[in-house]
């Protein structure tokens, strides 16, 4: 049996942060690096995507040809994932002319069956100004569901929804800034809705025409609620072609200008990327693509659940020819730091910029991926702290398998001069039974819980190694059979670690097989591992010679040596800025005075803002700012936490009974590790010298101000 694993392709347009690792690339590594080690026929495809309006509206608005945006950022994320270890075995672009020739024949077999697809003419918005239709991301306006402003022509990123660009109220195009035309153009769609009721049985059963395809258990639980959910809508037609001059031409006659949607050849990609290793490393990309002794593995993040779970199976059914996923363990968001990743306000971290910021810490790489890994967003959204980053690395790294090591090579070189003790047991029953384990959870997608087991055993060994004592032991009789016995017992842990590390953290798990005088883990030794211990044989056998470790995880927090610290500092510095930034009440850079006239809103916007009176009933203090204080206000029905940045301007002691007035329905953010649900008014002199605007005192609390 074959395994053909994809994960997301990336846009190339833009660098990738930690979340993106934590969503696609790590889990599918480590079960990618899992899978190998099992002495499987794996194949690990991904690569750039190197189409979609986004691309091209960058290029418009920095003046330059897309090309340059898609080399830039393929060169920057392929080195990136290689410097973290991420082991694809191919990473392809989607501009090759490979992958070009691919989409087109894909589109042209769908097209020549005839009932696929169908061409509707509609009118659709035009610049004038660019001489250009309008694809969803060059349109934005008010979005009808929830009155933001910014919503583009295909979702609303405040509230998720799905639009159409002649929903959003307000259009303007993104390119001139003006107000858009509708006009006629003709769009080839996929009919998407008469796949709807086989996709429901598939997701609902696993079966197509009756027979068993895969285990729906074996699905997340998200996922398949979201295939469900937009099953129970109805599937509508999707067009899948788009008026632009970038991406992959629609290969009819009478299509001039138009090019395949982004969405529909993007997956077609994974195919390419097959197609293009095989052509490098030989063999028939159909045996991994079309025969019944392969299967395929999405690894994604969520927001592409419905691309990977219906609408791409959904043209590898109307094809033919393909076989369909038989599972897509999509991963939920992660967030930085009690937020979303903001590129624009520079919350988070970037990979390129973690490779480049944390490089003097030893074993960066693999510190990164631990730390991922552990907080990994499974079946929840997770938050990436550095508080966690450093706790994963100093527990679990340096406490626990760091020291094991350690102390395993150094009492095996001062009883036995560092040969493996010839003694008859075996592994305890409770070890191999964890090495078995994380096995097992890594081939359930369940790579937390392999983590876990991971740790266990390191607290397995700790623990085994410190009741036997052999110190102890030696000290009433050095010959105590005991003593070869305890070692023998933990050199073989540490070899099992030492395997089983190599999907987490590879470049500690080679170090680590370096120590142990083996070469680094290859094809098919998990699984040799495991028929060792299931006959009762050694991993590392007596007689052989192992290193000494050393120090194989210096701690972050060390209160010899604050240098890592300060690595970590630099990051938790970086975010206090920002939320100083944030917290920007009207003051500093230009005083009140000078500020000019905002442009006119309307009498409705204006009621939509709800101001009321409120008091001051305590306030503190935030330890990481010196702008922020933390205060309650009481609004008479309830009280409410606000982050305000008055703290140049006033102490806390003097702000506590201030009436004051807040807007209340602003949406609230978190900052600096609290919670802000409401905002205070300010009003600023030329000086930049803040006072309340609030009623006098005594006035009461919760009334409306208008
Ligand atoms: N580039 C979207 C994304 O990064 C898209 C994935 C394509 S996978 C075929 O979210
Ligand atoms: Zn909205």
């Amino acid at each position: 049996m074959r395994t053909l694993l994809t994960s997301a392709l990336p846009y190339a347009n833009g660098p990738l942060h930690l979340g993106h690792l934590a969503g696609a690339y790590l889990p599918a590594d480590i079960f990618a690096r899992y899978q190998r080690l099992m002495g499987k026929e794996v194949l690990w495809v991904c690569g750039s995507d190197e189409h979609g309006a986004a691309i091209t509206l960058r290029a418009k608005k920095e003046g330059i040809n897309p090309k340059e945006i898609i080399d830039k950022y393929h060169e920057l994320n392929k080195r990136t994932f290689e410097e973290l270890g991420i082991s694809f075995d191919y990473y392809h672009r989607t501009s090759a002319a490979l992958h070009h020739a691919t989409s087109q024949e894909f589109f042209l077999h769908l097209h020549e069956r005839g009932d696929q697809f169908e061409v509707k003419s509609q009118e659709q918005y035009y610049d004038e100004e660019f001489k250009q239709f309008l694809a969803d991301r060059y349109i934005k306006g008010t979005c009808p569901k929830c009155g933001h402003t910014e919503a583009y022509g295909d979702q609303c990123e405040n509230c998720g929804s799905d639009l159409s660009p002649t929903e959003l109220i307000n259009p303007v195009s993104t390119l001139s800034g003006k107000t858009p035309v509708l006009k006629e153009t003709r769009h080839w769609y996929f009919k998407l809705d008469q796949h709807q009721d086989w996709l429901k049985e598939w997701i609902e059963t696993g079966k197509v025409d009756g027979a068993q395809q895969h285990d729906p258990k074996a699905w997340k639980k998200h996922v398949v609620g979201q295939c469900l959910s937009w099953l129970n809508d109805g599937l509508r037609p999707r067009s899948i072609t788009r008026d632009l001059d970038w991406g992959i031409q629609v290969p009819l006659e009478g299509a001039e200008g138009k090019v395949l949607y982004v969405w529909f050849d993007a997956p077609i990609g994974y195919i390419s990327s097959t197609k293009q290793w095989c052509e490098e490393n030989g063999g028939d990309w159909r045996d991994w693509w079309q025969s019944e002794d392969s299967r395929l593995i999405h690894f994604i993040g969520k927001d592409n659940i419905v691309f990977h779970c219906i609408i791409f199976p959904a043209m590898l059914k109307a094809h033919g020819d393909y076989s369909l996923p038989e599972n897509v363990p999509a991963n939920q968001f992660l967030n930085f730091e009690g937020d979303k990743f903001s590129k624009s306000r520079g919350w988070g971290i970037q990979l390129h910029e973690y490779v480049e910021e944390f490089k003097a810490l030893p074993n960066y790489k693999d510190a990164l991926r631990w730390a991922l890994l552990r907080n990994l967003p499974e079946q929840q959204d997770a938050d990436f702290t550095w508080d966690g980053f450093v706790e994963y690395h100093d527990k679990d790294l340096a406490d626990k398998l760091g020291n094991f090591i350690n102390r395993v090579t150094v009492l095996t070189h001062k009883y036995f001069a560092g040969r493996v003790p010839d003694v008859g047991v075996e592994l305890p029953a409770e070890a191999r039974a964890q090495v078995q384990a994380i096995g097992n959870f890594i081939e359930e997608y369940r790579f937390k819980d392999a983590a876990s087991a991971f740790v266990e055993l390191a607290t397995f060994g700790n623990t085994y190694l410190q009741e036997a004592a052999p110190w102890t032991l030696a000290k009433a009789d050095p010959n105590d059979p005991k003593i070869a016995e305890c070692l023998f017992v933990c050199v073989q842990i540490a070899a099992a670690l030492a395997l089983t590390a190599t999907p987490f953290i590879p470049f500690v798990a080679d170090k680590l097989r370096e120590v142990l005088k083996q070469s680094p883990a290859t094809h098919g030794d998990w699984q040799l591992a495991l028929d060792a211990l299931a006959a009762g044989q050694p991993l590392l056998p007596a007689g052989h010679e192992i290193g000494t470790a050393g120090v194989l995880f210096p701690k972050i927090i060390d209160r010899k040596d604050d240098s890592r610290l300060a690595i970590v500092q630099k990051q938790r510095d970086k975010l206090t800025a920002i939320l100083e930034q944030d917290a920007s009440t009207p003051e500093g850079e230009s005083a009140a005075s000078r500020e000019p006239f905002k442009p006119e809103i309307t009498f409705d916007d204006f009621t939509k803002l709800d101001l009321r009176t409120a008091t001051i009933l305590t306030a503190e203090k935030i330890k990481k700012s010196n702008k922020l204080l933390h205060l309650t206000i009481d609004l008479g029905s309830e009280q409410r936490s606000v982050v305000s940045g008055i703290a140049k301007h006033f102490s806390p002691e003097e702000v506590i009974g201030q009436p004051v007035v807040v807007v209340t329905n602003l949406a609230p953010r978190k900052m600096a590790g609290a919670m802000s649900e409401a905002m205070i008014l300010m009003a600023e002199d030329e000086a930049g010298k803040l006072t309340f605007v609030a009623p006098p005192g005594g006035f009461g609390n919760g009334w409306t101000v208008r």
